[in-house]
């Protein structure tokens, strides 16, 4: 069985998305998500441009040849843009193995390690009503674990903190805006590290010790801050830490750690297994945050967690609404088959986006079920998808009140 045509699927049902649709000599369809948030043109060049005329007679069984074909033939390795793309062909392919086996994708993988994959939502709020109104909705809608972000004093716009709808609290923030040029932010690390501690204080009042917590510091932290926020944290348990430093340099979290016994969890911007060399190896962190999508696929992000298995190192699949439907039913199909897994992110994505991406995964008690239909158990809807067509949009960049340019 060849591969006979690829298609690079470019919309906008609410944000971005880029889609590979790869179809074989026996008509047998695979999706791959290649979303890449504020830089989606740059992926859907790279395969139309250069990876789709590759694969064109190639043998579409041959997912581990195709893998390292792509990421050795190139030359150039790495990097979220070759790393989406080969996440977008490797999940295509194991879509079209699944389906030709006439199996959910999950039983290729191993089959079932448990009945669901516990997620965790995004509750948020510019002040403690806002976030308490955001954590009851959340529980309301049968979360189980509950991400906590908030607004700082004196700070009109603080990440991870949605916009408030008539209809009550959002759970489907979305940084990236459609303006021309990103919009800029402004950030003080000292007022954060001074407002975050009471607010899981409150948040620990109200709902009590049991509701697994979140936090995500995005990135903005020197290794010292970042060991003095896990240790003024560690009175209300955390689930996990996330992202405390930019952590590309992976010997800071040295530091970090010998402070503090708060999990960490990062990645959602790493690619590769090298970029987890040393947190792994030396038990730096608890959860491994990439995504299918930015990882090299199913292939490229199962090679991590079984690296992170024998260290007891837990998966925390990087699952937030710019992680397409496609991107996200892989995520629940690995999760579900490996035996090291933690948590999965899940933010829900739009009526609309569900409109053109028609997901088979369910949201039951808390968890996210996979489809039992061959393959990943998406569709892609063309009708609706060309009603919505790209929309420039960008991440925001950051500032320091000083006008330094930081990390967001
Ligand atoms: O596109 C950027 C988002 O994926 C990122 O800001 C989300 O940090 C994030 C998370 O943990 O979901
Ligand atoms: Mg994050």
């Amino acid at each position: 069985m060849l591969i006979e045509r690829g298609e690079v699927l470019v919309c906008s049902p609410g944000r971005n998305f880029v889609t590979l649709r790869l179809v074989t000599s026996d008509g047998v369809v695979g999706l791959g998500d290649a979303t890449l948030n504020g830089r989606e043109l740059s992926v859907a060049s790279y395969l139309a441009d250069h990876v789709v005329p590759l694969l064109i007679g190639r043998d579409a069984h041959a997912i581990e040849d195709t893998w390292q074909y792509l990421y050795r033939g190139a030359y150039w390795r790495r990097g979220p843009v070759t790393m989406a793309a080969i996440a977008a062909v490797d999940t295509a392919l194991w879509d079209i193995k699944a389906k030709v086996c006439g199996l959910p994708l999950y039983q290729l993988l191993g089959g079932r390690s448990r009945r669901s994959c516990l997620v965790y939502g995004h509750a948020s709020g510019r002040d403690l009503p806002e976030l308490f109104d955001s954590v009851r909705g959340h529980l309301e809608l049968g979360y189980r674990a509950i991400r906590i972000q908030t607004g700082i004093p004196g700070f009109e716009s603080v990440y991870g903190v949605a916009s408030v709808a008539k209809s009550g609290p959002r759970y489907d923030y979305e940084p990236a805006r459609r303006t021309a040029v990103p919009v800029e932010e402004s950030w003080d690390t000292r007022a954060y590290l001074r407002h975050v501690p009471s607010v899981f204080e409150a948040v620990r009042n109200e709902f009590g010790p049991a509701l697994p917590l979140l936090h995500d510091a995005h990135h903005r932290l020197t290794p010292i801050q970042a060991a003095r926020l896990g240790k003024s944290l560690e009175p209300y348990d955390l689930f996990w830490l996330e992202d405390v430093t930019p952590a590309e340099n992976q010997e800071a979290l040295r530091l970090v750690r010998q402070h503090t016994t708060t999990p960490l969890a990062i990645g959602e911007v790493f690619n590769t297994v090298w970029d987890y060399q040393t947190l792994i190896r030396e038990q730096l962190i608890d959860y491994v945050r990439s995504a299918v999508t930015h990882t090299g696929g199913i292939t490229g992000l199962r090679r991590i967690f079984d690296f992170a298995s024998t260290y007891q190192i837990k998966s925390g699949i990087h699952g937030p609404t710019d992680i397409s439907p496609v991107g996200l039913a892989a995520a629940v199909h690995l999760g579900i088959a490996i035996h090291n897994f933690g948590i999965q992110e899940y933010m829900r994505h739009s009526a609309l986006t569900e409109e053109v991406f028609r997901p088979g995964y369910s949201f039951v008690d808390g968890g996210l079920v996979p489809s039992e239909e061959p393959g990943l158990g998406v569709d892609y809807d063309d009708d609706v998808a060309k009603n919505h067509p790209y929309e420039a949009a960008y991440l925001p960049v950051n500032r320091l009140t000083d006008g330094t340019v930081h990390d967001w």
